[in-house]
């Protein structure tokens, strides 16, 4: 059957978030990631400033050289994440075949929508008008039969754009465009692709197949299916997801491995959190550290028995931050946190386990109180340094059930 895919991504977000509180903000050259004269990267750009060059990931001064007429704001993660959880809200009004990706994407399964929504096309113009009506906000989206098709689409068109991809024409489609807008071609695939003369999307879909794998591994065959328009991957809902993660980009880079303790910690609870609300339990796990200079390593480990307590996770994922602060003594700009490797599975083994027993009921507890109070109501020791970030953001209680 044709699957029709919609990947809806807002344009600007940070900056049309600021700048649809402050109309005055409207059309100028922004940027929003701190003061100019700061250490720190470009977040999110306007398309003004980007006809200057300036560029998400870049340093602000920088951006400053590039477009010193620029705006510079320093930003309110809060403000993003209410636009962020009232943009999500609107989608799944369309579909239940929702998956939410970061902050300000995400991809719609409309496949069989038409009765009620209407053509592919028609129900993306009625997505972009919720957006726009309801929170000020622009989006693009691009419809194909794939993700990875549609997910490119929809960066072609931006910014407030819609563009279809027909269905049997994703390799046309894809063949012009430069390597480096595949998905999965990150800066040092790039590299290597280009010296073996790879420069467009094309010229990785006719390499043979066996010659992408003996260069690049499975991950050879992935982008060489994707080159090709195929890409089987399916939406998937956050509830049956193969993973949870949660990561946090800083307004300031840093090396304070006592700061970084504290956000980790503060991911493990929030992913330890979702585990138990979900039912499941984890045995894999990896931390992710993007650096200053924007290289983002990843490590990863097994456990021997699945779990869903923070204090677990917690112990063995510091293990990977202590070797990876070990290795290379850089400003760190974003440090997150993945489990996957997720089972439903009972909790019996543990029935005679006291110390597992306890820590279970501890966070059962944790739990409550922070649905009812909010997530920053109660804090470990470790998160203690962070008091003033988290007390920004205050959800209503909510009654005990
Ligand atoms: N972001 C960030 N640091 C980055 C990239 C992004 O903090 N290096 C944040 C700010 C962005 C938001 O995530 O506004 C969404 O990222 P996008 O890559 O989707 O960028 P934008 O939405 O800003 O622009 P576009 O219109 O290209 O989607
Ligand atoms: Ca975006």
């Amino acid at each position: 059957m044709v699957r029709y895919i919609l990947h809806v991504d807002l344009d600007a977000f940070f900056v049309s978030v600021e700048q649809a509180l402050n109309p005055e903000l409207k059309g100028k050259p922004m940027v929003v990631g701190g003061h100019p004269n700061r250490r720190g990267v470009v977040a999110s750009a306007s398309y003004e400033a980007r006809t200057f060059g300036v560029q998400a990931g870049m340093p602000l001064t920088a951006a400053r050289r590039l477009c010193p007429q620029a705006i510079f704001l320093q930003g309110n993660p809060s403000r993003y994440r209410d636009a962020s959880v009232k943009f999500m809200d609107i989608l799944a009004d369309f579909s239940p075949s929702l998956e939410p990706v970061g902050i300000d994407e995400a991809y719609l399964d409309a496949t069989g929508c038409e009765p009620i929504c209407g053509t592919p096309q028609q129900l993306a113009l009625k997505i972009k008008e919720r957006i726009k009506n309801e929170i000020n906000l622009t989006a693009s989206v691009g419809i194909a039969s794939c993700k990875v098709v549609a997910k490119i689409a929809s960066d072609l068109c931006k910014p407030d754009g819609l563009l279809q991809v027909t269905t049997g024409q994703e390799a046309i489609f894809l063949a012009p465009l430069p390597i480096a807008k595949l998905p999965g071609v990150g800066r040092k695939t790039e590299q290597a692709l280009k010296e073996m003369g790879i420069t467009t999307i094309g010229n990785l879909a006719t390499l043979p197949l066996k010659v992408a794998k003996r260069y690049f591994g499975a991950a050879g065959i992935t982008i060489h299916n994707y080159a090709n328009g195929i890409d089987n991957r399916k939406v998937q809902a956050p509830g049956e997801a193969k993973s949870i993660s949660r990561e946090i980009t800083f307004a300031q880079d840093t090396v304070d491995a006592h700061f970084l303790k504290a956000v980790l910690h503060y991911l493990c609870e929030r992913v330890g959190s979702e585990l138990r609300h979900q039912g499941r339990q984890t045995k894999c796990l990896t931390l992710k550290l993007r650096y200053a200079d924007f290289e983002t390593t990843t490590r990863r480990l097994s456990l021997r028995e699945a779990a869903d307590a923070d204090q677990i996770i917690f112990a063995m994922v510091l293990q990977l931050l202590d070797k990876a602060l070990a290795q290379k003594q850089n400003l760190v700009r974003l440090i997150g946190i993945e489990v996957s490797n997720l089972s439903t599975e009972g909790k019996q083994l543990h029935m005679f386990d006291l110390a597992r027993q306890r820590l279970e009921y501890l966070n059962k507890a944790i739990d409550r109180i922070r649905r009812r109070y909010g997530f920053a109501s109660i804090q470990s020791g470790w998160t203690l340094p962070l008091k003033e970030l988290l007390l920004q953001t205050k959800p209503e209680p909510r009654p005990l059930k």
